[in-house]
């Protein structure tokens, strides 16, 4: 610790703290892309949270302001203004511009939640072009300024008020950040799950760019979030199974419910953050429900024969929500989002372990219908298990095990290997025409593929077209899916852009989402953009890609002669090379899954066997899915 003391001394260390977060903000908020832009919004938003956890805020506002900049306003006690006796500058001075200082200088306790990185609103301070804040406490109305995190005002006195409460507003610096406007659905789907991870929440944001607005409070906590997530889904049982328990420290809570459908839906949270990678308290949760079930079952002797569940059995048709308060959590993994605390897994399995039990003594029903689910699931699974050989042993006949269909490259490096899925032989053999053999394999597609939202793996696994799939892929499929076993890097679908070929891309997108979402994970899978248009004037062709192009094109050639593309077919192989294949002049859709609970709404929707909330959804994103004939 440094001798200097007094304002100078501080100052000089405020100014280096905020240097270094300026320099290098990645590693302060895991980047400068929009992700980072995002996350300043939520460091900001996790202060009040954290107020509101403490009892002392019941709502928070979020305004997107037209200038670009973003407000945040609590209605909790408001950051202390006093004079900090060690460095005689207010306090509310002190959390804005020192690094870690935090909100909680004063306190003992530890803060449950704290951003994905738990930095420090002076972190989104120093990243900002300007911010000021409004504290309302002690009758009165508090206010200061800052710009790129230095001190840009005194601390003034503005005003009075009977209310409590702090107003944080930051204005994102476009120096730093590669992209600086806010995105309001997704700031959006950030707040209602914040709103559901804590019971009673009240949370509005407010778009003063588009008049968009939403509220969220949820009453039931994590049970209305499960209900959210099977809001379109047949249920087995109802209300959700709900249990929280604590223990040395650490606190659990669960809700949980089955459908029918076959898939798993489980999101695990440690402090409010989403461990999108999963982690200890995931583990320990599965470990329970496991072991919980199948001691139910023989208890009371629900099988005839000797009967052992398996964890995958326990997933088909689980909705839930695991959600840990622990202190000092580790977040480890690609993205920072695994929970990497290794006595939190025996922990989370004890007190998981004693709420189902004591759920399924006082609720028998839904337990013998979670065992039954299950044990359909088992006997599936067996099923599947001897349809995966016969395609293993398939695979191993044949010219290097790979589908007649496939039209391989012959580059073997995975990272420069890419696989169009093509709708239909005509387009198929078009394509195998035109690419680049090099690099570029094809897969022709013969009609739709099953629908997997409706089926089971053993259904799954004995259509042909999605057989074929994954063995080019290499990469196998649930449960023994390994990405590092993809024989390339972009697999690109390829389709008429018509109602088939847009039913065809769901579908496709249907099976890469349900049973091999790493690949989505790690950006390999893109749509092709093939052009809706040929304008021919003389000699001279150009394409368009949607209809302002084509306008911008009529306008510069003066009476062209105008195609309408149908279908690929209608390109021969050096027109679909041109305009869709050629890396050097296509462009291609990247898949990406910002946000698996709508993903998984929307999937659910569109292939789900619900025909009245598709019929909704449709009507009310008719330019979304248009074309779309599920
Ligand atoms: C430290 C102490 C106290 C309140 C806060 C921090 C506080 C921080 C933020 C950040 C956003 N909203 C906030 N609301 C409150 C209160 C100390 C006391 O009054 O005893």
């Amino acid at each position: 610790m440094s001798q200097v003391t007094g304002y100078d001394a501080s100052q000089i260390q405020v100014l280096e703290g905020l240097e270094a977060v300026r320099r290098r903000p990645s590693m302060y908020i895991g980047s400068t892309d929009s992700l980072g832009l995002h996350h300043l919004v939520y460091e900001v938003v996790d202060n009040s949270v954290d107020e509101a956890l403490g009892g002392y805020a019941k709502g928070i506002n979020v305004l997107l302001n037209r200038d670009g900049s973003v407000s945040v306003a609590d209605d909790g006690r408001g950051i202390p203004v006093d004079n900090h006796p060690q460095l005689g500058r207010p306090a509310l001075e002190i959390v804005m511009t020192v690094l870690h200082a935090g909100g909680k200088f004063d306190h003992e306790s530890y803060s449950f939640s704290g951003g994905l990185h738990g930095v420090g609103v002076s972190v989104v301070n120093a990243l900002s072009e300007w911010m000021e804040v409004e504290v309302r406490r002690n009758g009165r109305i508090y206010w200061q300024r800052y710009q790129r995190g230095s001190v840009a005002s005194d601390v003034e006195v503005r005003g009075h008020s009977e209310d409590t409460g702090t107003t944080v507003t930051f204005k994102p610096d476009g120096s730093i950040f590669e992209e600086t406007e806010f995105n309001f659905d997704t700031l959006s789907s950030r707040l209602r799950e914040l709103a559901f991870l804590n019971r009673g929440l009240s949370i509005t944001i407010k778009d003063e760019r588009t008049e968009k607005e939403n509220d969220f409070c949820y009453e039931g906590g994590i049970i209305s979030f499960v209900e959210y997530l099977n809001a379109n889904k047949e249920t087995l049982h109802r209300p959700p199974l709900y249990f929280t328990r604590s223990k040395n420290g650490t606190a659990v809570e669960v809700a949980l419910q089955y459908n029918n459908s076959y898939n798993e839906n489980v999101f695990s949270y440690a402090n409010n953050i989403n461990t999108r990678e999963g982690g200890t308290h995931l583990m320990g949760f599965r470990a329970a429900l496991t072991r919980t079930v199948n001691e139910y079952a023989r208890a009371n002797k629900i099988f005839k024969t000797e009967t052992k569940l398996g964890g995958e059995d326990l997933r088909e048709g689980l909705v839930a929500i695991v959600s840990v308060k622990l202190p000092d959590p580790q977040f480890e993994g690609q993205t920072k989002t695994r929970l990497g605390n290794s006595s939190i897994r025996g922990l989370i399995e004890s007190m998981v372990s004693e709420g189902l039990s004591e759920y399924f003594e006082e609720n028998p029903l839904v337990a013998t219908t979670i065992v039954e689910k299950a044990g359909e699931a088992l006997r599936a699974r067996e099923a599947a298990r001897k349809a995966k050989e016969l395609t293993r042993r398939k695979n191993a006949l044949g010219s290097g095990g790979l589908p007649g269909k496939l039209a391989d490259c012959s580059n073997t490096d995975p990272s420069k290997c890419e696989i169009y899925i093509v709708e239909g032989e005509s387009a198929g053999g078009s394509a195998k025409q035109g690419r680049n053999r090099h690099f570029q394999a094809i897969l022709p597609l013969r009609g739709k593929i099953l629908n997997v939202e409706r089926a089971r793996l053993d259904k799954i696994l004995k259509n042909a077209e999605i057989r074929n799939m994954i063995v080019a892929f290499g990469t196998g499929i649930g449960d023994d899916f390994d990405i590092n076993k993809a024989r390339y890097h972009k697999i690109v679908i390829m389709t008429d852009a018509d109602v088939d070929g847009s039913h065809i891309r769901t579908l496709l997108l249907t099976l890469f989402y349900r049973y091999m979402r790493p690949l989505i994970d790690a950006g390999y899978i893109f749509i092709a953009q093939p052009p809706l248009y040929m304008v021919r004037k003389g000699k001279q062709i150009s394409y368009a890609y949607n209809d302002e192009e084509l306008d911008a094109l009529v306008q510069s050639m003066a009476k062209p002669v105008i195609q309408r593309y149908k279908g690929l077919g209608e390109m021969n192989p050096e027109q679909l090379w041109e305009t869709t294949m050629n890396p050097e002049k296509r462009t291609m859709l990247k898949v990406t899954l910002e946000d698996a609970v709508e993903a998984d709404r929307i999937f659910t929707i569109l292939m789900g066997d619900q025909v009245d909330p598709r019929r909704q959804f449709i009507e009310s994103h008719a330019r979304f899915v248009k074309n779309l004939d599920v």
